[in-house]
């Protein structure tokens, strides 16, 4: 697999080890990139961070009481190499390592990096899937700081590839933004709402029903950790307080998990040394997901 693609050779493997290419179920894709960042760059450093932190890991997850990496072998790829002054060239390069993983029946997870590779991680999936977004932003604009293809515009992008999308814990967006969202009746859940109608501390069923309700059969997530509450992951590009919290994206996930996943990205880490929380959790969630959604 590797030498299909341009590799920077830096290699580190998700849990602290790597299966043969052939048994693996996931196949993990780092991409070091952060071109368009537009306010805290580092991102690029975010795919390295998070598998160090996954070797931290724990095999065995209480929740599902097993070793997860037990059935679902995890491989990872080198990170890929990418051109920074090319966001195009970079979501080509994302789209065909991610058709590739796919041709093989294997399940993609793409590692950021800046939140742009999403629309080509979706464009190599060469199916209609919905999607379910995690984040602060709506990333709607047209095209931001001279590219369509920044991480502000992203969401925007794949709406082009997709026709049902649902974006969670959103609580910062421009004019533009807000209009484009009336005006096509975008689907899109503000955090604000999502904490008021919290029961018991958890978000309500009915707003995880209704969320899980938006999506079709076949689901692509993107979770971009700025969706977190910044008291949670204060290591990313663009924090915005009042955030989603922990078993808030677990229990988001969990109902998800009765669709067909047919793959994820986790992005915009931004490594802020000494602290380590924001790319731990990063691991540890996309573990989590992998347990949720293709672990049986
Ligand atoms: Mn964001």
């Amino acid at each position: 697999m590797n030498e299909l693609f341009k590799l920077t050779g830096v290699k580190k493997t998700y849990l602290g080890f790597q299966p043969s290419f052939d048994d693996a179920k996931v196949v993990v894709v780092p991409v070091p990139y952060d071109a368009t960042t537009s306010y805290g760059a580092g991102t690029r450093y975010g795919p390295s961070a998070i598998i160090d932190a996954s070797s931290q890991l724990e095999l065995y997850d209480i929740e599902l009481e097993k070793n997860i990496c037990d059935q679902l072998p995890i491989y990872t790829l080198d990170e890929l190499s990418i051109n920074k002054g090319s966001p195009e060239k970079t979501i080509e390069t994302v789209k065909q390592a991610v058709k590739h993983i796919k041709a093989l029946g294997k399940k993609p997870v793409v590692l950021g990096g800046e939140h742009s590779i999403t629309s080509g991680a979706i464009a190599g999936l060469e199916q209609k899937v919905s999607v379910l977004q995690i984040d602060a932003h709506a990333d709607l604009r047209e095209s931001y700081q001279g590219t369509k293809y920044s991480h502000a515009s992203v969401m925007r992008r794949v709406r082009g590839m997709s026709d049902d999308v649902v974006q969670v814990g959103i609580r910062s967006m421009c004019d533009e933004e807000a209009e484009f969202v009336k005006e096509n009746k975008i689907e899109l859940f503000y955090a604000d709402d999502l904490i008021q109608n919290k029961q018991n501390g958890r978000i309500s069923q009915s707003d995880i029903e209704k969320i899980v309700s938006g999506l079709t059969d076949n689901v692509y997530v993107t979770v971009d950790v700025d969706g977190f509450d910044p008291s949670l992951v204060p290591g990313t590009g663009t924090p915005e307080p009042g955030g989603l919290l922990w078993h808030d994206v677990l229990d988001i996930m969990k109902a998800v998990s009765s669709k067909n996943v047919v793959g994820f990205d986790m992005v915009e880490v931004l490594p802020s040394p000494p602290f380590r929380n924001s790319e731990f959790l990063a691991a540890k969630l996309a573990y989590k997901m992998m347990g949720y959604f293709w672990s049986t």
